[in-house]
């Protein structure tokens, strides 16, 4: 463990502990943020009463646009990082000198519960700049003692090279890019072992365990997942121990809930629901109880490890992720799982909704070999027995589906 007696200590501390910041935060956010002041008259501060609390939500972000939400004065504000924005405004993420100290402790606890030790050569291969993957992992593993090589995540052939050379220990980035190194390693002629990787540590998008373990068949590596978003510092929100059992949530520095996401009451322990997380650490820009959009549960019991901070399963999607075809409602995840479960159908693949006439239709491209067309046809089958689909599927050639330069993209959305 990198701070062992923070990951490690008593329940009873760590809740008083998440109590006395929860409190010091929203006496900070009522005074300093006008945004939350009004919203916070008169509400009692504890644990127990944190459904008084008002939610924050990305659309909050987005009208604060941008510096509506700042809690520290804007002389402190060392790092602004933001996320893609898609539509409209981009969403902007403030940080102090102390919010990168913070974070680039947390990110060193995660890798190094990722088997990250001092003196290991690590490969931050995540991309560099507003996202929060690249900068973040690489602040951790310097400070978590390690050798860091900042690849990113432009050059492939450069990053085989030196990874042939060097041999490092392990390796961050987003679990798609994975699957672009052995590509690109293969037309090399590169065997993907022959990196000599022994730890992955990957998240920044949706991946299933069939994926996990397709990433570690080909680097022969232990691929670890971890779980975070820009608004909240970035990767670090949970991760994952050398149990592999869950995700643990860094819960000195977030409180966590889960929430029904249609009526946002509090869900019953172990239901899957919306995750809302309230940072208790960060000084420029807080939230109070910030709807991630990430559909994942509380997971029972304690870990072995001996951590004794709680465990998220892993994020199965997004609420907005949520597909409906002809309605049936669809995580795109799912079909990933389905896929995979297949030897002959390599990882990539894609979902094409199409409104024709009335009608949806979804059809499944996918890569692979299926000379008869048999594999089609039982995928075909599974997505109708398993998910209640019907969808035309195509396995394509490998390399012939598009790549995305970031985080993967899985559906095509024509309706
Ligand atoms: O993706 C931060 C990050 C980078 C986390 C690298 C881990 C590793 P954003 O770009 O703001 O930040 O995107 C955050 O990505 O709300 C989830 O929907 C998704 N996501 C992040 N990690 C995971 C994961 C970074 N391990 C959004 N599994 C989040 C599934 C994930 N989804």
């Amino acid at each position: 463990m990198w701070q062992k007696e923070l990951e490690a200590m008593p329940r009873e501390v760590l809740v008083k502990r998440q109590e006395r910041r929860l409190q010091q935060l929203v006496s900070r956010l009522a005074q300093r943020v006008a945004f939350y002041g009004e919203r916070l008259a008169g509400t009692e501060i504890t644990l127990d009463h944190l459904q008084d609390l008002p939610f924050t939500t990305r659309a909050d972000l987005r009208s604060a646009y941008p510096f509506g939400l700042l809690a520290a004065s804007p002389s402190r504000i060392n790092r602004l990082h933001a996320t893609s924005g898609t539509r409209g405004k981009p969403t902007l993420v403030p940080y102090t000198g102390r919010d990168l100290r913070t974070w680039s402790d947390i990110c060193a606890r995660l890798l190094t519960a990722a088997g990250c030790r001092q003196g290991d050569i690590w490969f931050i291969a995540a991309g560099y700049g507003l996202f929060t993957g690249g900068l973040g992992a690489h602040y951790g593993a310097e400070r978590a003692g390690a050798a860091v090589v900042p690849v990113s995540s432009g050059n492939t052939n450069r990053l085989l090279q030196l990874a042939v050379d060097l041999q490092p220990a392990g390796i961050h980035c987003i679990p798609s890019y994975m699957l672009r190194v052995a590509e690109v390693a293969a037309a090399s002629g590169i065997d993907p072992r022959d990196l000599g990787l022994r730890y992955g540590s990957f998240g920044g998008e949706t991946w299933s365990e069939p994926m996990r373990r397709r990433v570690e068949e080909l680097f022969g590596l232990t691929a670890f997942d971890v779980y975070g978003l820009s608004e909240c510092f970035g990767p670090g929100v949970a991760y994952e121990c050398a149990e592999h059992d869950g995700l643990h949530l860094s819960e000195d520095h977030f409180l966590a809930e889960i929430i029904d996401p249609v009526t946002g009451a509090l869900l019953p322990e172990g239901e899957r629901g919306e995750l809302v997380v309230t940072t208790l650490t960060k000084e420029a820009m807080p939230l109070l109880r910030y709807r991630t959009g990430d559909l994942t549960r509380f997971l029972p019991g304690a870990c072995a490890c001996g951590r004794t901070h709680r465990r998220i399963g892993r994020i199965t999607g997004r609420c907005d992720d949520m597909l409906t075809v002809r309605g049936v409602n669809l995580y795109p995840s799912e079909v990933e799982r389905l896929l995979l479960g297949f030897p002959e159908l390599g990882p990539e693949h894609r979902l094409v909704l199409e409104r024709t006439g009335p009608m949806d239709s979804l059809s499944v491209d996918v890569e692979g070999a299926d000379p008869d067309g048999a594999v089609a046809e039982a995928v075909q089958r599974g997505l109708k027995e398993q998910l209640g689909l019907s969808a035309a599927v195509r396995v394509v050639a490998p390399g012939t589906l598009p790549r995305a330069e970031g985080k993967a993209v899985r559906v095509v959305d024509h309706r």
